[in-house]
This record gives structure tokens, sequence and C-alpha cells, in this order.
């Protein structure tokens, strides 16, 4: 077993039943020139957190877990994009528009893809979601279960959406979950503070939050 002085109190997990989970590293949400600078977003923010989780999922990969990488993404012909999510708030550019990175979160697009940095390995499970969070419409509790996982490793973007929704999707579910918090980050960093100490108050009602290198100064991470 594995412990970390996390917040609110200490993690305990095991590899073999543990999965990292990384959302939406896109690079129409990460990578200046993509949907979400055209939205004015400072994307800045979010790229800086790209050394932090390559250097988990790196020792993650070296120590053979099981890593899980999300996407935001619809069909071409948008049937699983409800009508509601794509008007809502009347955006300039909508889901399935022509964006500077290929259609607006549409599966197989450029901006779609996961960041280079991050690139899945052909062994490790790409989930294309139609929601906010990991587990609704993806099979992904089923795939889970078949693998014996029970603990949940998290991060991503952004904290306060789809990491958010994800973290409360499996700790409904049964999972434990740990947040990894210089590992997630929001186009709003007042609402990543915010999320973050949502999901650890009240004894970890949601889950627990730590940093990188406290999973990393564990001697199977080394
Ligand atoms: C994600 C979003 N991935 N903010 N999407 O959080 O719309």
């Amino acid at each position: 077993m594995m412990r970390i002085d996390a917040h609110p109190f200490a993690f305990e997990f095991d590899r073999a039943h543990t999965a990292l989970v990384i959302i939406d590293m896109q690079r129409d949400f990460i990578e200046p020139g993509g949907f979400g600078e055209s939205l004015g977003n400072n994307v800045a923010l979010l790229s800086a957190i790209v050394p932090a989780c390559q250097a988990v999922l790196q020792a993650w990969r070296r120590a053979s877990g099981l890593v899980v990488h999300t996407r935001e993404a619809h069909c071409a012909d948008l049937s699983d994009c409800p009508p509601a999510k794509r008007n809502r708030g009347n955006p300039t550019l909508r889901i399935g528009d022509p964006g500077p990175m290929g259609r607006i979160l549409v599966a197989g697009e450029p901006g779609n893809q996961i960041i280079p940095e991050l690139a899945p390995h052909p062994d490790e499970i790409v989930l294309d979601k139609p929601g906010k969070g990991a587990f609704y419409a993806t099979g992904l509790h089923e795939m889970l279960q078949a693998r014996g996982i029970s603990h949940l490793i998290f991060m991503g973007v952004t904290t306060e959406v789809c990491v958010q929704t994800s973290m409360r999707e499996a700790n409904d579910r049964g999972y434990d979950c740990l947040l990894l918090e210089d590992c997630t980050e929001s186009y709003f960093p007042e609402f990543k503070t915010a999320a973050v100490e949502m999901m650890h108050a009240q004894g970890a009602i949601v889950g627990w939050t730590a940093q990188s290198r406290q999973l990393l100064e564990q001697p199977a991470f080394r």
C-alpha cells in the first residue's frame, strides 16, 4: 500500500487497483490558437500544468499503472450533443462549427486531439465523452470494474468543470479519488481554488487532494 499525506487526511492506495485518469488535455483547451483562446481565455494558465502532468504520467507508466485519457468530443453528426449544450449562452462559436483547429469539440478534428506532450500509448484507454463527466455515456465504470480498479488519481482540465464533474461521478460510484492540485487548472484561478477546497471539505466529501511531488516521492515511483 502507498500512503500520501493528502488533504484532508491520508490517501491510501495500491498501484494495481488504481488508475490515473487524465481529463481533456486537448489542443483546443490548452494550446494558443485553439477554441479556448478564441473565447478569450488565457490558455497559458492551463499549459503551465503540462510539465507536472508529464512527470506523473511518465512515472505511472514506468510503474505499469492503468492510464485513462478522456476527450470532450462529439460525433461528426452531433447526434450525441443535446441542443441545450450546443445553444446555451448564444455563443459565437458553437460545438460543431469550424474553429481555428477544425470543428469545435468534434472527434477526430485536430483541436480535439490530446496534446502531443501527453499523447496516449496504444495500451491506454482513450474515451470520447459527450458530457462533462467521464462516466456519462462512456462505459468507463464497467471498464474499471473489469480491471478491479477501486481508486482513481485525477489530473486535467478544467478543475471546476470536467475534472470536478468526473470526480463527483466517480465518488458516487464508490471510487476513492485523489486530485493532484498542481496537475489541474482552470481559466478562472478562483474557481480552481474553490473546487479543490469543496472536494476535500467535510471529511473528503468528494475525495482527497495532494501535490504531484507527494505521489512521485513514493518509492514505487522513484
Ligand atoms: C472541460 C469545459 N474539459 N470547461 N470542458 O472542462 O467546457
